[in-house]
């Protein structure tokens, strides 16, 4: 009989699903849903059901290694942790002597979202000097077009869907990217809602919708514009909130509203004026609008902008004043923890470099003063999920770069490593998980066995800071020692919490503190913010729309996958039979203006680089849209390039965001 371990999925996603994990002799033998679990209640998505098949994968690192071939030929010698991370320290300490230790680079990203486990390399790189790394691949400038309007309000839960008339997901692909908002929809459909998507293609979610509305990539925040100055003329904005709970309406409708008016919109977005017209209409009209925003809008050179818009259409929709009717950003839990015992942010130096992770193939490549000599990666792969690939790989191929990964599989990242390190599953080391998508909290400690030598992240970097000769807290903790640490922070949010049934390994669910309704600086929702360079809203165009990349004629979507994690899961061959080869979706006109037949061989490419691909005839996708779903290993593309080949540098509007579905590109025959 099988052991039952509460767990929970580590993975990044905003439904961080309660997992119980099935247990014989120490081996995993099988994952279900946790019915415990209030937000997934049972449930798993099509990537987890079957986790075990990837615990157990023979394509796991077991050992220490050393390089022995060339850079990136995935050539290496067994080694022992002892010599593995002798040499580490060995060599951090030499870059830091002769070039300070700005030289060094920590990346890591949300390989695992385990709040302690993901942060274990914090404290010592800090303590090192080394040069920080602005974590912010994911939704930065989301969360900067929140924080502008509405501070630190906290959001609506989930089951808010449950009251609506009217669900709108505004680019989110629920059926990949949070499965579990289905179910609550599915209801509310039952219950009469109409159900609708904001989309720049028709996408898996679309056969679930009543209506995709198709937009121009990047042109979101003109389409909120011109939907205001549609309900504002329409006499359907919910008048009495925005003129008594928000500021800056007025300024709005007398500076920037009336510049956008139905023709204009229309040329924007690529709607036509009617149909604006009805939209404006059916969204101030609705008894009980639920918008819930995804990120794929925010990931534009006007990112940050395009999310203040969409919430003020959202509050002028009633999203804020109807009764039943709610907005769900994201549900932030970020003050729940105070991370600042693992972290430990004071030992870093003041006014210490910088470094934008989405910016690694210029940091590789092109900083000075110091250079990069010295590179440690762990919970990231950003030879596979870094934007302009070319670049990186570049930079991760230099001689003189000293490169340790942390990994679980031989990634794409791990291919380049000097010394490369074994790490363990979510079930087999302990750690704690909040979610961005629900308030519930849980805790997890090891439910079977790491194979060979795999070791968690808090144990290497435990095992590197004694090296380098680093003592006491939080170095002489263990991980559970550190989330004791981190659960006796205080916050408000953790004074309520049942302390018992965590510790046993039970979902337990976070109450945002009390306050007033908006916790802006103002102390209403804030369409003006004074505090930003554009205090009022207006439009921005997205880069490949304003800067030199025009003459190429398809916009490039890169959106995550249905049956992988941004690069994880590629290892599963059952999940990339069922994703299928990197494919590039074309319309119908735009394949045959190139004479690319479906399933054909072609070749992507811009200024930044080609990548081989399979040409798929869809009319899902509008012309001049090319869609690319997935983050494949290199290891599995047909000419050694993914589609990040094809993503830049650039970064958002606001807070140093990536841009990845802001690119220009051409199709041609193979
Ligand atoms: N299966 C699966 N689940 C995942 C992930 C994964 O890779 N696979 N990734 C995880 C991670 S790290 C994250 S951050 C989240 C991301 O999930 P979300 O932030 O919700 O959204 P995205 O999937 O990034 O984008 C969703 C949609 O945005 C659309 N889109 C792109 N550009 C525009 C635009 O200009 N306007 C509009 N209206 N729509 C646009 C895309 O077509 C895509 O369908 O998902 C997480 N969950
Ligand atoms: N083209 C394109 N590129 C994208 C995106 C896109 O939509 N399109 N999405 C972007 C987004 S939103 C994000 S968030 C980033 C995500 O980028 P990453 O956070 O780098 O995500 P993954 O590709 O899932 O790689 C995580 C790696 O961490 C490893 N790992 C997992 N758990 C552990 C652990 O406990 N310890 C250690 N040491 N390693 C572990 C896994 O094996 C995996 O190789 O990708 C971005 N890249
Ligand atoms: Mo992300």
């Amino acid at each position: 009989m099988p052991t039952l371990v509460p767990s929970t999925c580590p993975y990044d996603c905003p439904d961080a699903c309660g997992l119980l994990a099935e247990v014989e002799e120490g081996r995993l033998t099988a994952v279900r849903g946790n019915p415990a679990h209030g937000y997934s209640r049972g449930s798993l998505c099509g990537k987890m059901q079957h986790y075990e098949r990837s615990v157990n994968s023979p394509e796991r690192l077991l050992f220490p290694q050393i390089r022995t071939g060339p850079k990136g030929s995935g050539q290496f010698r067994r080694a022992t942790w002892e010599e593995a991370i002798a040499l580490t320290a060995e060599r951090l300490a030499a870059v830091k002597a002769a070039h300070g230790g700005e030289a060094i680079l920590p990346y890591s990203y949300a390989g695992t979202m385990g709040m302690v486990q993901r942060s274990a390399g914090h404290a010592l790189f800090h303590a090192l000097g080394a040069s920080q790394l602005v974590r912010g691949i994911c939704t930065p400038a989301k969360n900067a077009g929140v924080a502008a309007v509405l501070g630190d309000t906290p959001a609506c839960d989930a089951d808010a869907a449950l009251d609506a008339s009217l669900v709108v997901l505004w680019s989110c692909n629920a059926v990949a990217t949070n499965v579990h908002l289905l179910p609550r929809i599915k209801e509310a459909r039952r219950n009469g809602a109409a159900f609708w998507l904001v989309e720049t293609h028709r996408t898996a979610t679309s056969p679930l919708a009543d209506r995709t509305i198709v937009v121009r990539p990047g042109s979101d925040g003109a389409l909120a514009l011109g939907l205001l100055h549609l309900m504002d003329r329409e006499g359907v904005a919910a008048a009495g909130f925005l003129r008594d709970e928000a500021v800056g309406w007025e300024a709005l409708r007398r500076e920037i509203l009336p510049l956008h008016g139905p023709a204009r919109t229309a040329q924007l977005t690529g709607l036509s004026e009617p149909e604006l017209l009805e939209i404006a209409r059916a969204l101030g009209e609705a008894r009980a609008p639920f918008i819930r925003l995804g990120g794929g809008y925010s990931r534009y050179g006007n990112g940050a902008m395009n999310t203040r818009l969409i919430l003020c259409l959202a509050a002028a929709a009633g999203c804020w004043s109807k009764p039943g009717a709610a907005c769900l950003p994201d549900v932030s839990t970020g003050g729940a923890l105070d991370m600042r015992p693992v972290i430990r942010p004071d030992l870093a130096p003041a006014g210490g470099r910088v470094v934008n992770m989405s910016q690694l193939g210029h940091a590789l490549t092109g900083l000075r003063d110091p250079p990069v000599q010295a590179l440690v990666v762990w919970c990231s792969n950003p030879a596979s999920v870094a934007p302009d690939q070319n670049a990186v790989l570049r930079g991760l191929a230099r001689e003189d770069l000293f490169t340790v990964v942390h990994e679980r599989l031989l990634t794409d990242t791990a291919r380049y490593a000097d010394v490369l390190l074994p790490a363990t599953f979510s079930v087999e080391h302990a750690d704690l998980y909040r979610s961005y998508g629900h308030t519930w909290l849980q805790r997890a400690r090891p439910a079977s066995r790491p194979p060979g030598e795999a070791l968690e992240n808090w144990e290497v970097f435990r095992r590197l800071a004694d090296a380098l000769g680093l003592r006491g807290e939080p170095w002489s903790w263990s991980a559970d020692q550190a989330i004791d640490a981190v659960l006796a922070a205080p916050t408000p949010w953790l004074a309520g919490i049942d302390r018992a049934a965590l510790d046993a390994g039970a979902p337990v669910q976070l109450v945002p503190p009390p306050g007033p309704r908006w916790r802006t600086p103002s102390g209403r929702f804030e369409i003006e913010n004074p505090r930003l360079a554009h205090r009022l809203p207006r439009w921005l165009p997205a880069h490949a729309d304003a800067e030199g990349d025009q003459h190429l004629a398809l916009w490039l979507q890169t959106a995550p996958a249905q049956f992988t994690l941004n690069s994880t899961f590629q290892e599963r061959q059952d999940l990339r039979a069922r994703e299928g080869a990197m494919r590039v979706r074309l319309s119908p006109a735009d394949a045959a203006a190139r004479r690319l037949a479906d399933g054909a061989l072609a070749v992507a490419w811009n200024a930044l680089g080609e990548v081989a691909l399979r040409v798929e005839v869809t009319s899902d996708v509008p012309p001049g849209v090319a869609v690319v779903e997935g983050v494949h290993w290199i290891r599995d593309t047909e000419g050694e390039r993914n589609v990040n080949a094809l993503t830049s540098q650039r970064l958002t509007d606001e807070a140093g965001g990536s841009t990845f579905y802001d690119n220009r590109i051409e199709v041609r025959p193979a």
